[in-house]
């Protein structure tokens, strides 16, 4: 008899805060999400609760958490290998980033980049206490599935810190077992797509710039795009991100799509002009889309099995986060209600 020990857990998400996901959370989330299935026990949510922060219309927000969520099964994320669920259905998750809150320290989270970015976007007025807590939220959606590795970008590796530090905080003070401490799951060589046009800027979805190119997008606009893509000085196609760091972008996405590694393409190129990997590129981009945009839709056109994969999916993510909730309110002194007393 051979006794099956458990897979170590994944959990990762993304904010439906944009009708279409873009290269960037394909290439440096999306396959990882993917190519991890068969070795772990993945679980990956759409962050709703993550894009109330930057104040959605209502209706857009309910139609990206679906849209969201045929994206990620039209990239390969199969609902039989991985637990697929809407971070607002498993309420476990808000209460988890309460206990949180009441751990991190003011200054702590006011160091957090990515909500200095965003809040000098937005402006003072702009800027809610939501946005401030984002990182915590998120810490709360790792520990609540005592997550042993955590697929994302570089621009979430200073929201992984936090999360570590607040699991190893609790647990020196609550016990060892409190939390699982996370690894960050962070490929160096995709983990960071640049804007097209501002290569020295993250592709990022809430940005509107010619510079994203959305997974949605019509091919031929996608590859218009790709073709008007900023470019270097010099002819060189050559990897080198501080010198040349449209052309590197390029070559990384190029690489990712052709299955070739960077220094492949170089050899492949040497001589070329920048037009030449350009155009090939477009071409195997605006492929991708049409296929990857036919699934889509063949999922969109189906909300009901949509429906059925969420509704599966946070049965069983609610099990497991209860069970931490349940831990951690008896660890920090809750009292526990007495049912039918
Ligand atoms: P927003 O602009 O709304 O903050 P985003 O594009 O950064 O959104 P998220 O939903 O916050 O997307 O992130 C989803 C995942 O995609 C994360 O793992 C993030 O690290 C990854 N990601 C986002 N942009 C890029 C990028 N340009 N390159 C590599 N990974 C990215
Ligand atoms: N903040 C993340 C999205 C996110 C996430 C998570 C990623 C919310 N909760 C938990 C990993 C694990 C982002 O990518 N911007």
């Amino acid at each position: 008899m051979t006794i099956e020990t458990p897979r170590p857990r994944i959990l990762s998400g993304m904010q439906p805060s944009n009708d279409s996901l873009t290269l960037g959370n394909y290439i440096g989330a999306l396959t990882q999400w993917v190519a991890l299935q068969d070795s772990y026990d993945t679980l990956y949510m759409m962050a709703d609760l993550h894009a109330l922060t930057v104040n959605p219309e209502p209706e857009s927000l309910r139609a990206r958490t679906r849209r969201t969520l045929a994206q990620y099964l039209a990239g390969g994320v199969d609902p039989k290998r991985s637990t697929l669920f809407v971070q607002s259905h498993v309420p476990q998750h808000a209460e988890l980033a309460w206990i949180l809150s009441c751990q991190t320290g003011f200054g702590e989270a006011g160091r957090m980049t990515q909500f200095k970015d965003k809040s000098a976007k937005q402006g003072t007025e702009g800027t809610t206490v939501g946005l401030f807590t984002y990182p915590v939220l998120m810490a709360a959606d790792i520990l609540l599935y005592n997550a042993a590795l955590v697929p994302v970008g570089e621009d979430q590796r200073q929201h992984l810190e936090l999360t570590r530090n607040l699991a190893e905080r609790m647990n020196t003070r609550f016990g060892q077992d409190t939390f699982t401490v996370p690894e960050g799951h962070i490929v160096k060589s995709i983990a960071k797509v640049y804007d097209l046009q501002e290569p020295t800027q993250k592709m990022s979805k809430s940005t509107t710039g010619k510079g994203t190119l959305w997974l949605l997008d019509e091919p031929k606009a996608a590859a218009k795009k790709i073709k008007s893509a900023v470019t270097d000085a010099g002819t060189e196609i050559r990897y080198d991100p501080a010198e040349k760091p449209g052309v590197s972008n390029l070559l990384t996405i190029y690489s990712v799509f052709s299955g070739k590694s960077v220094a492949e393409l170089e050899t492949e190129y040497a001589g070329k002009q920048y037009g030449h990997l350009k155009v090939d590129l477009a071409e195997v981009v605006a492929e991708f889309l049409t296929e990857f945009q036919s699934k889509v839709n063949v999922y969109l056109d189906d909300p009901a099995q949509l429906d059925a994969i969420l509704a599966e999916g946070a049965a069983k993510a609610q099990v497991i986060a209860q069970e931490t909730v349940e831990r951690v309110y008896d660890r920090v002194g809750l009292l526990a209600p007495r049912h039918g007393a």
